[in-house]
Parts: structure tokens; C-alpha cells; sequence
């Protein structure tokens, strides 16, 4: 049998070039030697508020993205979390092995609950359980994702490890998968940054759906470091990570990009940056109008049937180690 890999992406705002690179690209390589499971997870989304209306048309055109960003339907299974009721119900059952103290300890929601945990939402609180829930119900062996959530997977295995030690073998522990180039995309205007969806400054990311025009203008107007060479430099972390998107996006090494761009100054290096994304997003854009309502539906219905099959399976060994039901 294949190992399995899981992993998933939130409708909320639009997906970036950083979301692509540290996520959906390896989704998309490792799709044909693992039995590959993908979500679309609408439950985490509602950690901050949103539009009811807008939400479920995220929903739908994130679905498009995995799609036109060349996840396969034949190949894996695509779904809506919130079609598979088991991972609310395993969420319940892991929050009463969690530990507070764990859980303050996640990052993420020191970052997006803003330091102010008086006012900040429960479930904000709660996510990484979610996602623990979303993982452990297809006992997974590896997910791919980028750095952000490292801290997220940890917390995951550890609670698996402690559910087994503690009722007996119920789940597999999973592995990241964190890819060595581009796990962590930078924000275009502060490399300090992550580059973020929610980032109120529009012009630190490069959505995938930008047009030319707002590409060119995004890449021109990036932060650069002192120093001219085009390298790969930990102490000048705007050119790295504007090189690491080149890099990726061109599929050439490292070494290759530096040589390519020797002797070249910044000007050039953006101009030819900006071409070489709007090129990649040309026909990934084009891609994205393919799907009409009722195909994405039905490979969406397809999926969900295919993951409830596998989370209830999960879900009943759960229940009866513990002692429920
Ligand atoms: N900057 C990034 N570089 C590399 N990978 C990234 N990911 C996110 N940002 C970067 C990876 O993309 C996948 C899907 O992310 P998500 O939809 O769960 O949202 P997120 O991690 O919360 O991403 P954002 O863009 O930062 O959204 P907001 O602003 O809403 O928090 C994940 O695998 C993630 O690691």
C-alpha cells in the first residue's frame, strides 16, 4: 500500500505565490506516489469572521486553484472539510487530551489573536486541534506544508502520541513534509515577514490570480537589501527570497539562477522576475476558468464521500478505545 498524505488550505482571501510554493507545488509532485488527500478547510476559516456569502464562493474557487494548480482528481481526493462531519467530532474528542498550556504556546494565535487573548475568539484558540483532527483522521503519513505550520504539526503528534499511550494504537504519528526552498515566501515590502493573505498591505504578495500588470508593478516596487549582487544570502533576505521565487518558478538550481544573473543589477533581475511569474500565471489563470459549477460539485461530492469513508473508520476505533459507543 501507498503511504498517505494530507494536507489543506483555508478559503479565506487569495492564495498567494508563497501558499503556492511552500504548499500546493508539492502537493502536486508527491500526488503520484502517495495516496494524496487535500481539503479545503471552510472550518478553519470561520477562526475570524467572515461573510457567509463570500465564504462559500471561496470555498468553491479554492477548489478551482488545487485544480488549476494541477492536483488531480483522478489521482487524489478532494474535498470540503465541513462535508465530513467526523472532523468537528474528533476535534471535540482530541480538545479533551489537549493541554492548555500547549495550546498558548502556539505562535499563530499570539500573532493573530494580536496579544489580546481577552477578546480573541475560542476556536482561534482551539484551530490547532482542528488541524490535529484533519490530520489524524486519515492517519496520514506525511503533510506537506510550509513553515508557518510546523509548530501546528508538532502539537498533532504529540497529541496522536499521547492518545496511544493512553488508550492504545488508534493513530499513525505523521511526518512533515516541509520543502527545503520555499517553505517560508517573504512579504515583497518586509522580508522580516512572511508573505501573508491577510496582510493589509496588498502589495507584499503576489496573489495568484494578479493580473500582468499588477505583477510587474508588485515585483518592481519590492524591498531590496544593500549590496548589488543577485545571490543567495542569509544577511540580505529581500534578494534571497525574491531569487528563491525565480528559482522555484523557473525549476533551475541555485547555482544556476546566480550565474544566470552575474553581473546583472537589480533592474534587470526584477524586469526578468516579473516575466517569469506572469508566464507561470498565464496559463495557471487560464486553468482556473476551466471548472464550471456542477464538475466542481460533483468532484467535490466525489471526495467527500471517499474521506467520510476513512474518517468514520478513524472515528469508531476513537470512540471505542475510549469508551464511547
Ligand atoms: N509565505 C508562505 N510561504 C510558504 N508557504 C506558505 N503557506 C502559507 N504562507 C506561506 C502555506 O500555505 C498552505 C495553506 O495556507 P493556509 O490557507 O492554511 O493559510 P495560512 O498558513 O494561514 O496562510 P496565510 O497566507 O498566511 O493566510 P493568513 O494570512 O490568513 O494567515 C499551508 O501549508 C501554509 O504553510
Amino acid at each position: 500500500m501507498r503511504e498517505r498524505i494530507f494536507s489543506g488550505a483555508q478559503p479565506t482571501g487569495q492564495l498567494h505565490i508563497g501558499n503556492y510554493l511552500g504548499a500546493l507545488k508539492n502537493w502536486v509532485e508527491l500526488q503520484d506516489d502517495y495516496e494524496s488527500i487535500f481539503c479545503i478547510v471552510n472550518l478553519h476559516a470561520i477562526t475570524l469572521p467572515q461573510d457567509p456569502a463570500s465564504l462559500r464562493k471561496a470555498t468553491l474557487d479554492l477548489a478551482r486553484i488545487y485544480l488549476a494548480a494541477g492536483v488531480d482528481p483522478a489521482k487524489s481526493t478532494i474535498f470540503i472539510q465541513s462535508d465530513v462531519p467526523q472532523h468537528a467530532e474528533l476535534a471535540w474528542t482530541l480538545s479533551c487530551i489537549a493541554r492548555m498550556g500547549e495550546l498558548e504556546r502556539m505562535t499563530q494565535f499570539k500573532d493573530k489573536g494580536k496579544g489580546n487573548t481577552e477578546r480573541a475568539g475560542v476556536g482561534l484558540f482551539t484551530y490547532p486541534i482542528l488541524m490535529a483532527s484533519d490530520i489524524l483522521l486519515y492517519q496520514t503519513d506525511l503533510v506537506p506544508v510550509g513553515q508557518d505550520q510546523k509548530q501546528h504539526l508538532e502539537l498533532t503528534r504529540d497529541l496522536a502520541e499521547r492518545f496511544n499511550r493512553d488508550y492504545g494504537e488508534t493513530f499513525k504519528v505523521p511526518e512533515p513534509y516541509i520543502p527545503k526552498a520555499g517553505a517560508s515566501i517573504k512579504s515583497l515590502q518586509d522580508p522580516e515577514k512572511k508573505m501573508s493573505k491577510s496582510d493589509e498591505n496588498a502589495n507584499g504578495s503576489i496573489f495568484l490570480l494578479d493580473d500582468p500588470d499588477t505583477i510587474t508593478k508588485k515585483i518592481k516596487r519590492a524591498v531590496t537589501d544593500s549590496g548589488t549582487d543577485i545571490t543567495f544570502d542569509e544577511t540580505r533576505p529581500a534578494i534571497t527570497n525574491l531569487l528563491t521565487i525565480f528559482q522555484l518558478l523557473t525549476g533551475k538550481t541555485g547555482e544556476e539562477c546566480v550565474a544566470h544573473f552575474e553581473g546583472k543589477g537589480y533592474g534587470h533581475f526584477k524586469t526578468e522576475l516579473a516575466e517569469v511569474t506572469v508566464e507561470f500565471l498565464k496559463p495557471f489563470q487560464a486553468r482556473v476558468k476551466e471548472y464550471d459549477e456542477e464538475s466542481l460539485k460533483a468532484i467535490l461530492s466525489a471526495g467527500a464521500e471517499k474521506a467520510r469513508q476513512i474518517a468514520a473508520e478513524t472515528l469508531r476505533s476513537v470512540y471505542k478505545q475510549m469508551g464511547i459507543n
